[in-house]
């Protein structure tokens, strides 16, 4: 098996890890320990090349919004993790291939910076929560 082949094996068995996990968090997530919204929004966060989704792109939460991050490192021979320290958020160091998933409640407003602990001078980006108008208007 080519080096691509291996590695495209590699994934289709952690996409079948994570599918049992990834659909007991969606139960877990319905239990109704969400104070303000039903639905889980998912974000996908890549770790590759370096950066965060190619750009260290600025992520927009609503206050109240319960989030799910996937975070994948796909950086061949780089070991990556995902920290938003305001708010406690923490995966642990993943190897290349590895996927971590973090859920959690916006319940703070304002701008928060997102990181890899390894790398955080070129792996850095803004989490940003806001106050949502349709929320205050109701
Ligand atoms: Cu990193």
């Amino acid at each position: 098996m080519s080096q691509i082949q291996i590695k495209s094996l590699r994934y289709l068995i952690l996409t079948v890890l994570i599918a049992l996990p990834l659909l007991l968090g969606n139960i877990f997530a319905q239990r109704g320990s969400l104070e303000f919204d039903t639905d889980v929004r998912t974000i996908v966060i890549i770790a590759k090349d370096m950066k965060f989704n190619q750009t260290n792109p600025t992520f927009e939460m609503v206050y109240g919004e319960a989030v799910r991050i996937v975070f994948r490192n796909e950086d061949a021979g780089m070991k990556h993790d995902l920290v938003i320290e305001e708010l406690g958020l923490r995966t642990p160091v993943l190897q290349p291939g590895q996927e971590a998933v973090i859920e959690f409640l916006a319940q703070t407003e304002g701008s928060f910076v997102y990181f890899c602990s390894i790398h955080p001078i070129s792996m850095r980006g803004t989490l940003l929560v806001i106050s949502s108008p349709m929320i205050a208007g109701n």
